[in-house]
């Protein structure tokens, strides 16, 4: 029995790269079924995989428990879900205060997901060379807000290459999601990062292209240092998932610390008497900004959030 990780998956292959660093083709034996979901395909990248060799390629037979996964809906209205990927470390978001400016509506409801989903979420502030002072007021404030709520933030200007060594770092032996709006400059972080790559930058990707149902094609960008970048048509999507109103709270770490002692325990922290939450957001514990965000996100629904 063989060990690895899938890093490539096209349907029903899968190319798996093992513990001494071989890539092997593999197809799947047997079932896997996440509980409680439909879904379209039994594995994704990142999926920690046993195989057995059958002449080349590989058979795989066991996968290791997950320790979290993103998946979308197969087609918008279908009750199957799609996994896009497993395993992830980090979920990363690339924004910018200088053009296409990152709404922090946007950048509160892509760490609600990556909360939903248990995945540690980073942002990082890219274009700082466009920065004027009155930007860098703002950055600032940005930061603290998202520093206080438990996020670590960074800085950096991928032109003037200020501040990459601790992305480098960031990304190191990591299994890492980048998103954010389109032309924020993830491709070109991601060639810095792996500078073998050559990935076209300033102008529209291939994925706006192919249209909508491109996922079934999905692979892991290995880096030379160790770890992978995940960079799917599907991660898209990102920040767009459906949430329950009930759930919304929780995903919000600084509310999370206080809405135990509201005083209903169906509290919405909306207008309720006796909130903690709202208690903590007038003693300025709670920014401002985070909780009219998450006002927002009670009020939206799945279609209406490419607005932000
Ligand atoms: N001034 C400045 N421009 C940058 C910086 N980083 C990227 N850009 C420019 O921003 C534009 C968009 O960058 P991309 O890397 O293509 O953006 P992207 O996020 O990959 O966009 P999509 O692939 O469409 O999602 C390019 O013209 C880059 O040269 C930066 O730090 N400063
Ligand atoms: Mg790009
Ligand atoms: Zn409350």
């Amino acid at each position: 029995m063989f060990e690895g990780i899938i890093i490539k998956s096209t349907g029903s292959w899968y190319t798996v790269k093992d513990s001494e660093g071989n890539y092997i083709d593999c197809k799947i034996k047997g079932q896997f079924r996440i509980k409680g979901i439909r879904t379209t395909n039994p594995l994704a990248i990142g999926d920690r995989v046993y195989f057995k060799k059958d002449g080349d390629a590989g058979l795989i037979t066991k996968i290791e428990e997950r320790k979290n996964y993103i998946i979308r809906k197969a087609t918008k209205l279908s009750k199957q879900s799609h996994i896009i990927a497993t395993n992830i470390d980090q979920a990363i978001i690339i924004a910018t205060l200088a053009a296409p400016r990152t709404s922090t509506g946007f950048i509160d409801r892509f760490l609600v997901t990556a909360e939903a989903y248990h995945i540690p979420a980073i942002i990082v502030f890219n274009k700082i060379d466009l920065y004027n002072e009155k930007l860098f007021h703002s950055l600032n404030e940005i930061k603290k807000i998202y520093e206080d709520a438990g996020y670590s933030c960074y800085e950096v200007s991928v032109l003037e290459k200020k501040n990459l060594d601790l992305i480098f770092k960031l990304v190191e032996n990591k299994v890492s999601l980048f998103s954010g709006h389109s032309g924020v400059g993830k491709s070109a972080l991601i060639n810095q990062i792996e500078p073998g790559l050559n990935l076209k930058t300033g102008e529209i990707s291939a994925m706006h292209k192919k249209g909508k149902h491109t996922t079934t094609f999905a692979e892991m960008i290995e880096l030379k240092c160790g770890g992978f970048i995940i960079d799917t048509p599907g991660i898209k999507e990102f920040g767009l998932i459906h949430f329950e109103k009930e759930e919304v709270a929780e995903r919000f770490p600084e509310m999370r610390r206080y809405m135990h002692s509201c005083k209903f325990n169906n509290c919405t922290h909306v207008h309720e008497p006796g909130c903690a939450v709202i208690e903590a957001l007038e003693n300025g514990f709670v920014s401002k900004s985070r909780y009219q965000n998450y006002l927002n996100i009670l009020n939206d629904d799945y279609f209406s959030i490419t607005e932000y």
